[in-house]
């Protein structure tokens, strides 16, 4: 008899050479929470620790062909997004994935790299609103993709509060947005989880010091990874919350930039918890 398999979650996302963020940490973050990762790769990423120095999107029908030949294979338990590429992949990922509507999707709207490199234009911006976040279960942006993506563009002087943004980006439709607070000021970091009713959950770290790569694809691949196996969105939010936290606190600098999330550090059996 076979052995049962694992939840399948399909990934759609950029590589990255360093191993930090991307696709990479993706697979890494999802194998170490019990899922089996499909990876569609939508662009490869020219990076080292320090930033990104150039990209290569893939063609929109090659990312379409990888995501329906798993698609079409196996059953898939979730779906997480990163890093898009070109306006026309966001087209090609948002026609693949509204054929499965039932599969919760994971949208980490990736706009620019940790040291602030460019990943994402106004247009591509425009075609995640339109194409991509009215199919969205649970939006992960940081607060200044939730500011870059909630802008109201015909406004002058439009400045709005983080739960403004919020409320915003529900109305383009997604059902669930966490915004990530790590860009804001204070000796605390504060990521707060919106329905359409308010508020679900805010809760509250100690910042800890450093630069980390991949980090907000940790933690959207842990939410896709737990919700894979069943779990509601707010108890997925918070563990994923909590593994993340553990995987910056045992961070490695394997390079001169920035440092690297340890996703297997349970497996090292050290001290830490
Ligand atoms: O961390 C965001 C991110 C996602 N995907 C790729 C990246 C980065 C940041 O550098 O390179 C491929």
């Amino acid at each position: 008899m076979p052995l049962p398999s694992l939840p399948a979650v399909l990934v759609f996302a950029g590589t990255d050479p360093t191993g930090g963020a991307g696709l990479q940490a993706d697979v890494l973050t999802l194998s170490s929470l019990g899922c089996h990762a499909l990876s569609v790769v939508t662009a490869v990423t020219v990076q080292d620790t320090v930033g990104v120095d150039d990209y290569l999107p893939i063609d929109p029908e090659w990312i379409a062909d990888q995501a329906r030949g798993v698609l079409e294979d196996m059953p898939v338990a979730a779906i997480k997004i990163g890093m898009l590429g070109s306006v026309e992949a966001v087209a090609a990922i948002a026609e693949v994935v509204s054929d499965y509507p039932d599969i919760p999707l994971v949208l980490d709207p990736v706009l620019t790299s940790g040291r602030g490199d460019p990943l994402a234009n106004e247009e591509l911006l425009e075609a995640v609103r339109d194409l991509l976040l009215p199919q969205t279960t649970l939006l992960t942006p940081n607060s200044i993709e939730a500011r870059r993506l909630a802008e109201d563009v015909d406004e002058d002087n439009d400045d709005p509060d983080l739960d403004e943004c919020a409320r915003r980006l529900m109305d383009l439709g997604c059902e669930y947005v966490l915004i990530t607070g790590a860009h804001e000021q204070g000796a605390q970091v504060s990521n707060a989880l919106y329905n359409t009713r308010g508020v679900v959950h805010r809760l509250h770290w100690d910042r800890l010091p450093g630069s980390y790569h991949g980090s907000g694809c940790t933690l959207a691949s842990a939410v896709a990874a737990l919700l894979a196996q069943g779990q509601d969105i707010a108890d997925a939010v918070k563990e994923a919350q909590e593994y993340t936290y553990q995987t910056l606190k045992n961070a490695y600098r394997p390079g001169m930039g920035q440092y690297i999330p340890d996703r297997l550090y349970w497996v090292r059996g050290d001290d830490e918890e």
